[in-house]
């Protein structure tokens, strides 16, 4: 019988195997690389056996830091062919070759987390990663807001790659003169699990406007026909930006600013909210359409610190229907796909940060619940990428960091 007791040496072996001594990658073959919020999910993971480790592993994400404030989606610190598309593609300036977009900028509330196990310790290291966190907010703050709600420039962005709710901006998007190319992500794992070519062809095309603009914000503003406002980037950044006006105030930093970004993130919040759908929805900024999509993403509400008893009549129910949930789409939706990726699939990391959304807002009953079915699920099915939600069999790569992090952080 596999014990808590074991599950939990089996978790704190995968992020071993994974740290490559100052990062660690999400699983081998499939992601070689260093990637922003898996990056801060794993910190939060390493906190529960070895708090510098947790550490350092934020340090070096944000070494990887623009001289504007960005942080990079993915650092490329050792050439790899494993992956596409790698540096030579992206084409980035910046102290570490690197992608040229974001992702959801959770490490500043899991910076929180850590500090709060050790503060003295934590201050200290503080010190220097607060003031770049601060930048990197700021950087949101000027060039990502539409009426007060974050927006994503790449479906990457997200973490949410194939998400059904990008799929009407994605099909408006011309990518015939891509050009060849190679995945490498399908070399790994079951090609019907990931992507279709539709998406990649556009992943990319993206990617080369981004470089042929010289990753300048104001261009691509101008430019990109993909800008989505959308509840991952909007409920990650108001969390962040109200984790880090409690850790400023608490230490001593500089925290101008944030109380008024707190306002209008909680305005733009508002504007996700889709009143037909009933739900935090995403909404394309440039045809001003509605995904009407209910993800995973729609229940970061509370990790923003937005309560919202629709969104809890949903979860109460989502809860008792789905076998395995939270789904990343809605069973009921035409678009629903059981094991492909962000269109259907339960991934572990966004329970937990649903989860702890909960807990910040005192709703303990569902958060439990939900940790509870979530440590079912990987006790089951193993430390995967993420899972059916309807069967709970694993998908995508295995001997992830996030889901054993969770296991550690949050479950187990
Ligand atoms: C592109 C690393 C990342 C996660 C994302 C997940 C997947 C990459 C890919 O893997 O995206 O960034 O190549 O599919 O969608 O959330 O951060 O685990």
């Amino acid at each position: 019988m596999t014990t808590t007791h074991s599950l939990g040496q089996a978790a704190r072996q995968i992020l071993t195997q994974n740290d490559k001594g100052s990062y660690t990658i999400p699983t081998k073959g499939l992601y070689p690389y260093q990637w922003n919020w898996d990056s801060a999910i794993a910190a939060l993971g390493f906190a529960e056996f070895d708090i510098n480790r947790a550490w350092v592993e934020l340090e070096t994400l944000f070494s990887g830091q623009w001289a504007d404030g960005m942080v990079p989606h993915i650092l490329f610190h050792q050439p790899d062919s494993g992956y596409f598309p790698g540096p030579d593609v992206w084409g980035c300036g910046g102290p570490i070759p690197s992608s040229g977009i974001i992702q959801p900028p959770i490490a500043a509330s899991m910076a929180r987390r850590i500090w709060e196990k050790d503060t003295v310790a934590g201050a200290s290291r503080m010190v220097v990663l607060y003031p770049k966190m601060l930048a990197w907010h700021r950087w949101i703050m000027q060039w990502r807001l539409d009426r007060g709600a974050v927006c994503t420039t790449h479906p990457w962005e997200t973490g949410r790659d194939n998400a059904p709710d990008w799929d009407n901006t994605m099909a408006r998007m011309n990518a015939s003169d891509v050009g060849e190319y190679t995945r490498r992500d399908t070399a790994h794992v079951n090609s019907d699990d990931r992507p279709t070519k539709f998406d990649y062809d556009r992943y990319i095309k993206l990617v080369q406007l981004g470089r042929k603009l010289n990753w300048d914000q104001a261009a691509l503003r101008e430019q990109s026909p993909f800008r989505v406002a959308d509840p991952t980037m909007t409920f990650t950044t108001l969390g962040a930006a109200r984790d880090l006006l409690a850790m400023g105030t608490e230490l001593g930093f500089d925290t101008i600013g944030l109380a008024e970004d707190i306002q209008t993130l909680e305005a733009g919040a508002a504007t996700l909210w889709n009143t037909d759908l009933g739900a935090f929805d995403s909404r394309d900024v440039l045809s001003g359409e509605w995904a009407e999509c209910l993800s995973n993403a729609s229940y970061l509400c509370w990790l923003g610190g937005i309560e919202s008893d629709q969104m809890m009549d949903r979860l109460r129910n989502t809860l008792e229907t789905v076998p395995y949930p939270v789904p990343s789409n809605d069973p009921d939706s035409d678009t629903f796909d059981a094991r492909r990726y962000w269109r259907g699939p339960t991934w572990a990391v966004v329970n937990m940060l649903i989860g702890l959304g909960l807990e910040q807002q005192g709703h303990h009953a569902e958060a439990a619940e939900l940790a509870r079915k979530t440590g079912a699920l990987i006790s089951e099915h193993g430390f995967a990428e993420y899972f059916d939600p309807l069967s709970g069999s694993p998908a995508g790569g295995k001997s992830f960091t996030w889901t054993a992090a969770v296991w550690l952080a949050w479950v187990g």
